[in-house]
């Protein structure tokens, strides 16, 4: 059968755990051929780390663009996540628009904002901007913040909504542009926790809840997306997507919550068998 190939578009923090050095060896397990683009390049992520060095490499995207259009280079998925700035978003928009096909999908992490705040360096009118990125997806994955963010709403805490608030929401967000979108984060109850999508075309909600570890450790986020856009490249339905990554994202916590020296990141290499299981 033929080998999909899917292309990331997001930093290299070299330690640290998450975007890339996470998307990268999660999605080669999955049997997918997985190509970058690394629009910056940080000594660690920025989530209890001071001091980290950035290097920009916002220049770079349109030569890789250019040269990869040149070589008639196709891509079955295109997967973005943490994006630096507003120039970035809109050279990632002219990158879908140049490699969108027929049949390809794109999934669009928003990677900007969590508990109700917005992540530091990202202006006030970013959620704007990458609200318009997410127009050209067909599948978006923002946590509650990022989705009312964009949205230009209030941001409602864990356990203070209910059902008809997420389908709301999700609602609002297909107005946006997106035709399947995903929001994670969801506690109904202290105990459980989980992701609803809105598949619109079908006018159908899928969710899946697991149990609920009150932790919270950099770059989940990056594990959760990676094996949910594995999973969808790979052509599982929605339901069964989204079992595979939260099952994934809740046991590369379980494998972490032990190790009080394992505070920047999640131990997901361990349970890649776990994983691979859950594809067959
Ligand atoms: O995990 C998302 C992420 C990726 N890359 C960088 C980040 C973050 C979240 O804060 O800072 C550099």
């Amino acid at each position: 059968m033929k080998q999909k190939r899917l292309v990331t578009i997001q930093d290299i923090s070299c330690f640290g755990k998450c975007s890339i050095t996470v998307a990268l060896p999660v999605i080669s397990a999955m049997g997918i051929e997985c190509a970058i683009i690394p629009t910056a390049v940080l000594s660690t992520h920025t989530g209890g780390f001071t001091g980290y060095t950035f290097c920009d490499l916002t220049d770079e995207i349109p030569k890789i663009r250019d040269h990869w259009k040149s070589l008639d280079l196709r891509f079955d998925a295109i997967y973005t996540g943490y994006l630096g700035s507003k120039q970035q978003l809109e050279l990632v928009g002219d990158f879908f628009d140049t490699f969108r096909t027929p049949d390809n999908m794109i999934f669009v992490d928003p990677v900007m904002a969590d508990n109700g705040v917005l992540y530091g360096g990202f202006p006030q009118d970013f959620p704007k901007g990458m609200a318009a990125l997410c127009s050209k997806a067909d599948y978006i994955v923002p946590n509650l913040t990022e989705a009312a963010f964009m949205l230009g709403e209030e941001f409602h805490a864990p356990a203070t909504y209910d059902e008809s608030y997420i389908r709301g929401l999700l609602r609002r967000l297909r107005d946006l542009g997106c035709p399947n979108p995903i929001v994670t984060g969801v506690c109904y109850e202290s105990s459980r926790q989980g992701v609803v999508a809105y598949l619109s075309e079908r006018d159908e909600f899928v969710e899946y809840f697991s149990e609920n570890i009150p932790v919270s450790y950099h770059g989940t986020g990056d594990v959760f997306s990676s094996s949910l856009c594995g999973a969808l490249t790979k052509g599982f339905t929605m339901e069964k997507a989204l079992k595979i990554a939260v099952d994934y994202t809740v046991a590369s916590i379980r494998e972490t919550v032990d190790d009080p020296d394992h505070f920047y990141g999640v131990k997901f290499e361990n349970v890649i068998p776990q994983l691979l299981d859950s594809l067959r």
